[in-house]
C-alpha cells in the first residue's frame, strides 16, 4: 500500500509556500497533488477536493490558508482521513489570525495544526503518518533523521 496527499491551498497568492514542500514531497518519494480552492470563495470546489479524496486513495489532507483560514477546518469537516492544517502569513497580524483560526478547533473535527507556514513540517508529518503502513517512506524517514542529527 501506498499513500498519497492532497494539498489545498487558499489562494494562489499562497503558492510561493508551495517549492519548498515540493522539496520534501521528493525527499520522501510521496505522491501529492496540489490545488487552489478557497473555503469561502469556492466552497463547492472544495467540499468535492476532499468529499473525493478517500475513494482517490489519498491517505491526508494538507490544507494552507491565510487570514481567516477556515480552510483547514472546513476540509476536516468533510472526511475523516487526517488533516494538517497551515496557518499562512498574510499582509496583517503576521499570521496570528490564522493560527488561531487553524488551531483552535472544536471538540469533534482536529486538524493537526503545524507552525506558521510550516509547510516543510507538514509534509513531513504526512510522511510519518504514511510511514505506519509504508515501508519505502519509513526507511526514508529514518535516513532523514540520522542526517538531520549529524
Ligand atoms: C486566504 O486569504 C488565502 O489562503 C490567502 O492566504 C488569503 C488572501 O487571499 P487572496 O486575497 O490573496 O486571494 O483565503
Amino acid at each position: 500500500m501506498t499513500g498519497k496527499v492532497r494539498v489545498i491551498f487558499g489562494s494562489k497568492s499562497d503558492l510561493k509556500y508551495y517549492e519548498p514542500m515540493k522539496e520534501y514531497f521528493d525527499k520522501f518519494g510521496l505522491e501529492h497533488d496540489f490545488h487552489i480552492s478557497s473555503a469561502h470563495r469556492n466552497p463547492d470546489k472544495t467540499k468535492k477536493l476532499v468529499t473525493e479524496a478517500d475513494e482517490l486513495g489519498y491517505s491526508v489532507l494538507i490544507a494552507a490558508a491565510g487570514m481567516a483560514a477556515h480552510l483547514p477546518g472546513v476540509v476536516a469537516a468533510y472526511t475523516r482521513l487526517p488533516v494538517i492544517g497551515v496557518p499562512l502569513t498574510g499582509p496583517t497580524l503576521s499570521g496570528e489570525d490564522a493560527l488561531y483560526s487553524v488551531v483552535q478547533m472544536p471538540t469533534g473535527i482536529p486538524v493537526a495544526t503545524v507552525a506558521i507556514n510550516g509547510t516543510k513540517n507538514a509534509v513531513i508529518l504526512a510522511a510519518q503518518i504514511i510511514a505506519l503502513f509504508d515501508k519505502n517512506v519509513d526507511e526514508k524517514l529514518k535516513e532523514f533523521r540520522i542526517k538531520q542529527s549529524q
